[in-house]
């Protein structure tokens, strides 16, 4: 079955950060779903935990250049 967490973004200043963090993680293996939400600074993602891990989707958005952590 499918996880969901949420990721506390840091950095993310413009819908254009917004839109590159969303599809980083949403091309990620495992991963169903990425919703990024620019307000919040917070991204939800469903994943398959066969696959991936919120430690790896965490390093994702490192390695792009944002600040992330988890779980929120
Ligand atoms: Mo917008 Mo985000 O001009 O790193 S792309 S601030």
């Amino acid at each position: 079955s499918l996880d969901h967490v949420t990721l506390a973004i840091s950095g993310m200043t413009c819908a254009a950060c917004q839109s590159f963090i969303q599809r980083t993680l949403a091309a990620g293996a495992g991963v169903k779903d990425a919703t990024v939400n620019l307000m919040l600074h917070n991204a939800t993602v469903t994943f398959d935990p066969r696959m991936t891990s919120p430690p790896e989707l965490v390093q994702a958005v490192q390695e792009i250049g944002y600040g992330a952590a988890t779980p929120l």
